[in-house]
């Protein structure tokens, strides 16, 4: 395969690993390891030149930088205060010299302040957590929810999916942009699809036996749970239909991906996205080489940045990822810093570029089974209660598969002990309605918790 000539060795022992179970539809010919690349089902754009994606590139990114100057006030505002105008862009490089965005700015556009088309041309809105409690709101007109829908699609094909197979969508619908992401790209590339969203493990497993899904779309660590309650079962995991999950959303390692792929007998696949940007399909790997989530660079121009400095690092520097759309009509980003940490690889199985599995996040996000939690919303929560000192804990801890934190924080001096548990439910029904994630709360005597020694 000479195209996993740049493929790492990690992922090269999964490619040779592989699935032993055919997979043979048309166009696609997939058997054990031999993962022939399918031309015809690439788009021209995937595999064209180096120049002809940069000119591309380009020109969209003249047009992004012109529609968001021209249409969001918060965009003209701070160009004007770097001393840039759109006009200064002669050369992909020239980006350098726009401002970056970043959460802050979107929540103190909340909800709509970011658009730049009137409210009544998006066609629909997501959000997801944002770091005060604020949600981060993003939008999309009619012409976005297309090209999102045809992103997905094309992610699909590189994952291996092709017409006519049948996926289970365990991504959550509703706010969180998984769910309906993968739905619209499913029906666009003529899947069937099962909407299932999350949760409910045992009627997961039930549906797989009953509807023979090709592929499922979940967070890797949802594939485990659902593995777990196989076995519980007594079911045969090997024994399903599964051929692809495409797994994304959350961080996961390719030791994870050998146990995914071990359990099951199929191809796990990673994908990235993220809300602001997109959501799903920003990035995705290709089955034939899984070598980390080729980018798609004719949608979103991504750059590598010093954390601390911000200043741009050369491919295969490790630093935080930073996008700018290229496509996007009603909510274009530019600069968007994702606070991801990976690097930018060359093309090996298209000429668009690569970035390595995410490695870390540059601030203190949890993710905790697919929710994005920030300490400081539980902390915002905690405040809000006359009974509870601002002195917390929260242990993030992995029970069996799935991620979960509990809460340990003190009540104040003057608080009855009788007072200590109602508060601690009271806690936990807020983080369970406003953060969106069941935790654990103990509610311990002043001085209980232990003080930082440090920052
Ligand atoms: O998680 C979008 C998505 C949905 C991607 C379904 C893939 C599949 P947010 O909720 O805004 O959007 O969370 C974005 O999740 O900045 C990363 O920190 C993390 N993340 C997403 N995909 C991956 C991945 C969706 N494949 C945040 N590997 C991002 C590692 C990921 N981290």
């Amino acid at each position: 395969l000479p195209l996993l000539a740049g493929a790492d060795r990690q992922s090269r022992a999964a490619l040779e690993r592989g699935a032993t179970k055919d997979l043979t539809v048309p166009g696609l010919v997939l058997k054990g390891a031999d993962l022939t690349p399918r031309r015809e089902a690439i788009e021209r754009i995937e595999i064209a030149s180096r120049d002809e994606i940069s000119a591309l590139q380009l020109d969209r990114l003249k047009w992004t930088l012109a529609h968001v100057y021209r249409n969001v006030a918060h965009y003209k505002r701070v160009f004007d205060k770097a001393g840039v105008h759109p006009d200064d862009l002669k050369t992909l490089e020239d980006l350098r010299r726009f401002p970056f965005t970043t959460k802050a700015e979107l929540r103190d556009n909340y909800p709509f302040g970011l658009m730049a088309v009137p409210r009544e041309q998006l066609l629909r809105v997501h959000a997801s957590s944002g770091t005060t409690g604020k949600p981060t709101v993003v939008g999309y007109s009619r012409r976005d929810i297309e090209t999102w829908a045809d992103i997905i699609a094309r992610c699909m094909r590189a994952a291996g999916c092709r017409p006519g197979m049948l996926a289970q969508n365990s991504y959550g619908y509703g706010l969180f942009t998984g769910g309906l992401g993968f739905h619209h790209g499913a029906e666009r590339l003529g899947l069937t699809v099962v909407p299932v969203s999350g949760g409910m493990t045992e009627r997961q497993v039930k549906l797989i036996g009953d509807f023979k899904p090709d592929i499922i779309f979940v967070t890797p660590s949802y594939l485990l749970a659902i593995l777990d309650e196989f076995r519980a079962q007594k079911v045969d995991p090997r024994a399903s239909s599964l051929k692809i999950a495409m797994c994304g959303a959350e961080p996961w390692t390719n030791a994870m991906r050998a146990e995914i792929e071990d359990a099951f007998d199929l191809h796990a696949i990673d994908n990235y996205g993220l809300s602001e940007v997109i959501g799903p399909g920003v990035s995705v790997e290709c089955i034939e080489s899984k070598d980390g989530c080729t980018i798609w660079e004719d949608h979103f121009y991504p750059e590598v940045i010093d954390p601390a400095t911000g200043a741009v690092l050369p491919d295969g520097e490790v630093g935080e990822l930073v996008f700018t759309s290229l496509t996007k009509e009603a909510m274009p980003v530019i600069r968007y810093r994702t606070r991801d940490l990976s690097r930018i690889l060359p093309g090996t199985a298209r000429s668009m570029r690569r970035m390595e599995k995410v490695i870390g996040r540059s601030d203190d996000m949890m993710i905790i089974r697919g929710v994005n939690v920030f300490p400081s919303q539980i902390e915002e929560l905690i405040l809000k209660d006359e009974r509870l000192a601002p002195h917390f804990v929260i242990e993030l801890r992995r029970d069996e598969r799935l991620d979960a934190i509990k809460v340990i924080v003190e009540a104040r001096a003057d608080v009855a002990d009788e007072e200590w548990p109602k508060s601690a439910r009271t806690l936990a029904h807020h983080i369970k309605s406003q953060v969106g994630v069941t935790a654990e709360v103990e509610t311990v005597k002043p001085g209980g918790v232990e003080r930082s020694a440090g920052k």
